[in-house]
């Protein structure tokens, strides 16, 4: 997100891992703003907080409707607030580039311009109006958080989770999470990402040392062990993955590449899809076939079309891919293949991740990443110098996470690893771009956290974690 919220020198009582400035970093990971810890808001007697997203594997599955497999992290986005009776949502940051903002909640709720952080906050707050719940009461408070922007670690729904948690709590009221989860997936489509439902999920019911498998209509969790000892790094490629700018487009291209594929392999077989026309271009039919996760998040009516689950479950993937090189033009076949054998590869890498084989888990993150780059076409220079490095220096798997367009790249080591590949990392990746050791807003070890939650300011039990 351009419109995140970056820094925040850290939530109470919790210790930053070494290496951290301590203060708020900008989404080219240089700390930015100023000592945000000093920005005290005594009256604010409330605190919601809402943590980031590392995908381990399943990239660009979940518009698609099929699963993916995050960590929540260690990581996110606080508001300290305090609840008002006018109906006013008033937010600021200690980060100068975050303007403060103030919108009504009795009156229709506007989008303010692109890439405006504001847009996120609506959009919880809209969601929540659209879904029949009350809100006679704002919220008056401060944003800070510690997750990289526009990094492909999800600071975005982080804010998004955040502000409704607050918003709910200040009208006294709950949704389940779930619900709530699948809401703001769609409301998070206001900024203008046709996204799937992956980060909003993962931020509602991360488990600390659990990744997540999460499945689409229905949505469902399930909590999966991380074996102890497996390490997982977090390594920015110095380029930002603004979805509510440049990357937007190329995105949404993509989601509209999926659906145009998907109604020529699933509509019978012998349509000309994409052939006579710029693949996801301007010929793309939006619309014309809607998936099941984009079905899911958007509400939208449903279609007599296959989904990309069943195809995928229709049996041998070979088949499925001989049929559709056949029928589809090339740029299409490759999105298209991308999409299902991922799907296969999350399945894959969740068996993986139970028998405690990080080997085999890092070789499906590999061939995760080689899919995104070469059929996805999301990768950049950058993503694929960080893993390469990395798998040289002895990582187990190490692939591009998120949307890519820039990001950040995720590494799996083990104990033993962790270090030499951080450091061979810091030589041959960072020390030639920045000419000094990367910060630890730039590369950095991250765990499988808790979920989002709000609650009393002092209920925070020093890990960022407040009472849902
Ligand atoms: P990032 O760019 O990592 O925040 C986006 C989407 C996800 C998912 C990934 C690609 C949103 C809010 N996020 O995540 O749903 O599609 O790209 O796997 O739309």
């Amino acid at each position: 997100m351009s419109g995140g919220v970056g820094g925040g020198g850290g939530r109470p009582g919790r210790a930053r891992r070494g290496g951290s400035t301590g203060r708020p970093a900008d989404a080219r990971g240089a700390p930015a703003g100023g000592p945000t810890g000093s920005r005290s808001r005594p009256d604010a007697r409330w605190q919601a907080f809402a943590p980031g997203r590392v995908n381990l594997i399943g990239e660009h599955t979940d518009y698609n409707g099929l699963p993916v497999f995050p960590i929540a992290i260690d990581r996110g986005v606080r508001i300290d607030f305090r609840v008002t009776n006018d109906g006013a949502v008033r937010l600021d940051s200690p980060v100068a580039r975050f303007d403060p903002f103030a919108f009504q909640l009795k009156r229709p709720i506007e989008a303010a311009g692109q890439g405006d952080w504001s847009n996120y906050v609506r959009a919880a707050a809209r969601g929540l109006l659209e879904h029949g719940v009350r809100l006679e009461r704002g919220i008056e408070g401060t944003v800070t958080g510690d997750v990289p922007i526009a990094a492909g670690l999800s600071s975005s729904s982080a804010l998004v989770v955040a502000s409704a948690l607050a918003l709910l709590k200040a009208n006294g009221t709950t949704l389940p999470r779930l619900e709530l989860a699948a809401l703001m997936a769609r409301a998070e489509r206001f900024v203008g990402l046709e996204g799937g439902g992956m980060d909003q999920a993962a931020c509602l019911h991360g488990r600390e040392g659990h990744a997540l498998r999460i499945e689409f209509e229905p949505l469902r969790v399930t909590p999966v062990a991380v074996p102890e000892g497996w390490r997982w790094v977090v390594a920015s490629s110095l380029v930002r993955a603004e979805k509510s700018a440049g990357a937007r487009e190329a995105y949404n291209e993509r989601a509209r590449q999926c659906r145009e594929a998907l109604g020529g392999v699933g509509g019978g077989g012998g349509a000309d899809h994409g052939r006579t026309r710029a693949a996801g271009g301007v010929g793309a039919r939006r619309g014309a076939v809607s998936d099941s996760a984009a079905r899911d998040a958007r509400g939208d009516a449903t279609t007599e079309r296959p989904a990309y689950r069943d195809l995928v479950a229709e049996g041998n993937l070979d088949d499925l891919l001989r049929r559709a090189r056949r029928v589809l033009a090339p740029v299409l076949f490759r999105r298209f293949r991308h999409v299902v054998t991922e799907g296969r590869r999350v399945a894959l890498a969740e068996a993986a991740m139970r028998d405690g084989d990080m080997r085999r888990f890092g070789d499906l993150m590999v061939r995760s990443h080689e899919s995104l780059r070469d059929d996805y076409e999301v990768s950049t220079d950058e993503l694929d110098a960080i893993v390469e490095v990395a798998l040289g220096a002895g990582a187990a798997g190490a692939r591009l996470t998120g949307a890519g367009f820039g990001g950040c790249a995720v590494v799996l080591c083990d104990h033993r690893t962790v270090a030499p590949v951080m450091e061979a990392v810091a030589a041959r990746f960072y020390a030639p771009r920045l000419g000094r050791p990367p910060t630890g807003e730039e590369m950095f070890a991250v765990r499988a956290g808790g979920g989002a939650g709000v609650g009393e300011r002092g209920a925070n039990d020093g890990r960022g974690r407040v009472p849902s």
